[in-house]
Parts: structure tokens; sequence; C-alpha cells
């Protein structure tokens, strides 16, 4: 999806010429980096980014000689790092966050912190900026919780069900209170599962294909039928693009790839692609609270033009390539204190209690 400012001219106030990307050393975040030099020529974009343990610059050398982009380290979270960057921009698209449904188990603080506070740290910089900025605030599925029919739609109850997804809708209800009590221009999309290069591996996508490369358990989860639809990353950044550029004000928007999988379907798939045997499979005990399916209805984005362009099986076997080609870049990401957390996460899970669920 590409879109010319000219034959969209935007709602908003103010054109963009700079545009300030928080979180833009992470999976997401570092393809909308890549997404917006290549697509917006007239566009310059900062990074801020804390670099935590999921943070990786390797994720934007594509782009680390590009006049039009700079990095600045720093936490959301710190009102005098943020305010000048805010000051400079025309808009910002915040994807900075703690992400991991599993890590919110064991350490909800640290998600309060940036995924709440953070953000309203953000939003009030562009307060006390004067409200120039446009803001996006990117948000997900999780925070509508589980649903075991039908699909959610935006004016739906938000009823989050992990710390995570609690954050998120903190977060992004704390934006919604910025537009109607400040009239800050304000969006948000909640896209659901995404994958592609450049994820950490520790979601289940590049966990399970980076695993199964090197002949160890995929740790699958209770019955491995929990639901999750997937979206392709470039997908998800366009979507995000077009929300900024032409959403309304004060909204929010559904992003979903409308690839809705069990865990199991897409665990054996990804090791028919890699040729491996299905005894890799582990099941293990079920994550608490696990959600079991999601599903966005996602009219509002498509009226606003988007559609996801990429096929799922075909992006899949893709991106099991791409880490399969790319071991510089997860090798070194599997050491220290991820294999910490891999042993306090995975460690404690009750073997023996899952194997009634086995597959
Ligand atoms: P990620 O974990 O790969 O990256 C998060 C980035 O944020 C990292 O670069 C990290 O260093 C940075 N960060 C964390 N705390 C920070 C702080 N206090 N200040 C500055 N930077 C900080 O995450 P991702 O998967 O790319 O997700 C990006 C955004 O998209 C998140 O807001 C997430 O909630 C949302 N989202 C993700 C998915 C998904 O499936 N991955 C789906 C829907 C929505
Ligand atoms: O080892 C695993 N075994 C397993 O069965 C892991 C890591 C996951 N799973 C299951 C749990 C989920 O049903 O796979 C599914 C996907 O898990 P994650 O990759 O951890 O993603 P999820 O919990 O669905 O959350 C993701 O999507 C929404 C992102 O982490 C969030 O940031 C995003 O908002």
């Amino acid at each position: 999806m590409r879109l010319s400012r000219r034959a969209h001219p935007s709602p908003w106030r103010r054109a963009i010429t700079t545009i300030l990307v928080t979180g833009g050393a992470g999976f997401i975040g570092s393809e909308f980096v890549r997404y917006t030099l290549a697509n917006h020529a007239d566009y310059d974009v900062v990074v801020l980014d804390k670099l935590t343990y999921a943070g990786n610059l390797d994720n934007l050398r594509p782009v680390s000689e590009s006049p039009r982009y700079r990095f600045v380290q720093g936490d959301i979270g710190e009102a005098t790092t943020v305010e000048p960057l805010v000051d400079g921009a025309d808009a910002i698209v915040n994807f900075a966050a703690e992400t991991h449904v599993d890590r919110s188990l064991l350490d909800p603080g640290s998600f309060i912190n940036t995924d709440v506070y953070g953000v309203h740290v953000l939003l009030e910089a562009v307060r006390r900026t004067g409200g120039k900025a446009r803001f996006l605030q990117v948000s997900t599925d999780e925070v509508y919780g589980s649903i075991e029919q039908g699909s959610f739609q935006e004016s739906d109850r938000l009823q989050p069900r992990s710390p995570y997804s609690a954050s998120k809708a903190g977060g992004e209800l704390m934006a919604q209170a910025y537009f109607e009590t400040y009239r800050l221009h304000v969006v948000s999309t909640r896209g659901s599962n995404t994958f592609g290069p450049y994820q950490y591996p520790e979601k289940i996508i590049p966990l399970f294909v980076t695993n199964a490369l090197d002949n160890l358990p995929l740790p699958l989860y209770g019955d491995g039928l929990n639901v999750r639809d997937w979206l392709y990353v470039g997908d998800h950044c366009s979507a995000i693009d077009l929300v900024l550029h032409e959403g309304r004000a004060g909204e929010a928007y559904n992003v979903g790839g409308g690839n809705e999988r069990t865990n199991l379907y897409v665990t054996e798939t990804i090791l028919q692609l890699l040729g491996k045997p299905r005894s890799l499979i582990k099941p293990v005990a079920d994550r608490p609270g696990h959600d079991r399916r999601y599903s966005l209805d996602c009219a509002k984005v498509r009226r606003l033009g988007w559609q996801p362009q990429r096929d799922f099986l075909a992006a899949l076997r893709e991106t099991v390539d791409w880490y399969a080609a790319n071991e510089w870049w997860w090798r070194q990401l599997k050491s220290g204190e991820y294999l910490d957390y891999y042993k306090q996460n995975y460690g404690q899970r009750d073997t023996a209690a899952a194997e009634s669920a086995r597959p």
C-alpha cells in the first residue's frame, strides 16, 4: 500500500516533514522506519529507542547510512529526553513497549512503566509543545480479550486479560483521554499477531523456526488449539502509515491479517517448511490466562483503503527462509539474558501435566 500525500490530502492541520518513531529499533518499528524512508521521499525519521533486550540496531542497519534517518537512545518515560524530540516532530508513532505476554506474567511492573506511564509522558510532551504533532499509538488486538465466535469491532468493550494487554489498554485509553480532554490529534491501531524478519526469537514463529533449525524442542502451550490472526509485518506497517495520514482523530482502527490459524497448524507448517520431524513438538503446560482466540472485524480500516497484500503461506515461507539465511542476526540474541529468561519461563512448565493435552 503506497500513499502519496498529494493524492490523499491530510485531514490534519500540519503537513509531515519529520516523524518521531519511538521503539523504532524493535521488530515492527524498524520495519516502519524502512517503510517510511522508502515510501515518503520527503520525510525525515528520528528513532527514539531505549534499546532494551528487544531493541537492536542491527534491525536498522539497512537505513543506517540514510541522511534522512537519525537515532537517539533514550526512554519514552523520561520527559527531558522526550520533549525536545516531540517539539521537533510533526508526527509521533509510538511502537515503544514491553511486548511479550509471558514476560508480563513474570514482571508486570516494567510493562506498566513503559506501556502506560511512558505513553503518558509522550502525550504530555505533545500537549506541552502546543499539540502541534499528530500522535499514533500502536495498540494490539489483545486489548479486547478473547473471543470464542465472531469478531471484535472497534466499539466493543476492552477486556484485557494479561498484564501486557491491560497495560496496552491503559496506554491506549490514556491517548484517547488526551484527545477528549486536550483535543490532541490522536489515533490508534489495534494490530493482530505480526510476523516477519527481525522478530525477537521469544515470540512463537521466530522461536519455533530457530529452535527447529537447531533440532531443539518446540514448546507448544496447552492443547495447541489457541487461534491467532497472523499479519505480515509489511502489511501491518502499511496500515499504520495509512491511519497516520488518513485516520480520524480520536478513533481506533482494527488491523488484522485475516489469517486465523491454530498454534498447532502454524507449528506443523514451520516443521514442514524446514523438513523437520513432528517429534520436535513438545507439549508443555499452558500459559496462565491464555486467550483462546483473537479475531478482528477490519471493515473500518478497509474503508480507508487498506488491505493486506501478502498471502499467509507465501509470507511464512519467506520468513522461515529469512531466519535460515540470517543466523548472524538471531544466534547472538539467543545467549545471556535470553537463556535466563528461557529457563525461567520454560523450566517451570510442568511437562508431565501437559502430557494429557498432547495434540
Ligand atoms: P519489540 O519488543 O520487538 O520492540 C519494542 C521496542 O521498544 C524495542 O526496540 C525496545 O527497545 C523499545 N522500548 C521498550 N521500552 C522502551 C522505552 N521505555 N523507551 C523507549 N523504547 C523502548 O516489539 P514489536 O513486536 O515490534 O511491537 C511494537 C509495538 O506493536 C508494541 O507497541 C506492541 O504492543 C505492538 N504490537 C505488536 C504486535 C506483535 O505481534 N508483535 C501486534 C500488535 C501490536
Ligand atoms: O513458546 C511458546 N509456545 C506457545 O504455544 C510461545 C512463545 C507462544 N505460544 C503460543 C501462545 C499464543 O497462543 O503461541 C501464541 C502466540 O504467542 P506469542 O508469540 O507470545 O504472541 P501473543 O501472546 O499472541 O502476543 C503477540 O501478539 C499480539 C505479541 O507478543 C504481542 O506484542 C501482540 O500485541
